[in-house]
């Protein structure tokens, strides 16, 4: 038997950030959100008030403890068998004018990428119809822009529009966004919108310099005041310490709203980017990544994003186990390449894993 990702079985879902310190590095100053957003942090009965050290405590217990206590929170809160689909395309690729050392998309880097037009709607509706009949429930959109002018927006509205004719949810990433613009993709019926804070904010800094960690605080700010849904993560095995993989955790949990999703991406190393050759990360170290961000963020989905190429199914496994509910799904990322569908497929099967409806 094969896991048919096209009919969705029935799944029932019972379902302090003034400053930051890191062991290793200089004390930086994050501005504390708007106070307007504190009551409702604190109505969500969920924590934001996390400390580094509470949360060394938890990544760094026995892996065993680690998993079964993640394992049991990913079991109050959702179908520990079921994993929610996510398409991912490029609908903007190349000539982005930042620095982020890990993209092959930065002008800044030579890794022979050329820079493309916005794709045009038919195309975008004929990859989300294949996405959808493969057993996608979610199409998510990337430009490699630094921020979208007003006139990009309007374009990618109409994108969005047909995506969401086509039955699919909607995400999009299209770099820093403007208060309005979140408001107006919000009325054109926009879902998610995707904008990761990458890692802590010291190790930040050491990855990019044009675009600042408060300029990615600000646009998720803008994002959440629109009434729109967060996709927020990271990356990690980008040759950051354990500090900073606890760093990265501790801003994602004390947002003023913990992001609906939560994409954990494992470097994808591109020739040509300066990230190209670090050591790879250690597996485990992923899983208690994952099985962290569950402990921390026990209502959002979390997403076991880029990076699977480069895993065994002995790990995804690990990571479904450590309460991972979420993928991206399809056999290309952005530029780079991801699992086949059916070896995916085959992965559900083995694992008696169903796409969550
Ligand atoms: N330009 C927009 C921005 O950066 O906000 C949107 C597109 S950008 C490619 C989306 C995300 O992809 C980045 O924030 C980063 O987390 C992730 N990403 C990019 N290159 C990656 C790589 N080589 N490995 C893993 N994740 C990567
Ligand atoms: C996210 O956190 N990961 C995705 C999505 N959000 C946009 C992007 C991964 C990109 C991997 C490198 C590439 O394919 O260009
Ligand atoms: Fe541009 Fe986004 Fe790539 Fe950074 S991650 S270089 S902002 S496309």
């Amino acid at each position: 038997m094969v896991v048919d990702f096209t009919h969705n079985s029935m799944i029932i879902m019972s379902a302090n950030p003034d400053s930051i310190t890191s062991g290793a590095h200089e004390r930086i100053a994050i501005r504390p959100p708007v106070a307007s957003n504190k009551p409702k942090a604190a109505a969500d009965g969920l924590r934001h008030d996390w400390q580094l050290d509470d949360i060394r405590a938890l990544y760094t217990q026995p892996f065993n403890d680690l998993l079964w206590q993640a394992q049991q929170l990913h079991r109050q809160h959702f179908d520990p068998n079921a994993v929610q689909i996510s398409t991912l395309l490029s609908i903007k690729t190349g000539g982005c004018p930042e620095d982020c050392k890990y993209c092959p998309q930065s002008v800044h880097y030579n890794t022979g990428l050329g820079r493309e037009k916005l794709l045009d709607k038919q195309h975008v509706v004929d990859a989300a119809r294949a996405a959808r009949a493969a057993g996608a429930s979610r199409f998510c959109m990337g430009a490699a822009w630094r921020q979208p002018t007003d006139r990009n927006i309007d374009k990618v509205i109409e994108l969005v529009q047909a995506v969401r004719d086509e039955g699919l949810e909607t995400c999009i990433t299209l770099g820093m966004l403007k208060a309005e613009q979140a408001q107006k993709l919000k009325a054109a019926g926009l879902d998610y919108y995707n904008h990761n804070l990458d890692s802590s904010p010291e190790y930040y800094r050491e990855v990019i310099s044009t675009r600042s960690y408060q300029e990615r605080l600000d646009t998720l700010e803008n994002v959440r005041q629109a009434g729109l849904k967060t996709c927020c993560g990271g990356i990690i095995g980008m040759g950051e310490s354990r500090d900073d993989r606890l760093g990265l955790l501790q801003q994602l949990a004390n947002l003023p709203e913990h992001p609906q999703s939560v994409p954990i991406n494992l470097l994808v190393q591109v020739e040509g980017t300066p990230l190209h050759g670090v050591d790879a990360l250690d597996e485990l170290e992923f899983v208690r990544t994952i099985a962290t961000a569950r402990i921390l963020m026990p209502k959002s989905m979390v997403r076991l994003s880029a990076g699977r190429e480069n895993m065994s199914d002995a790990t995804q496994a690990l990571c479904f186990l450590a309460g991972a509910n979420s993928i991206f799904y399809g056999e290309q990322l952005l530029t780079t390449s991801n699992p086949a569908t059916q070896a995916d497929q085959q992965l559900f099967q083995r694992l008696g894993l169903q796409p969550m409806a």
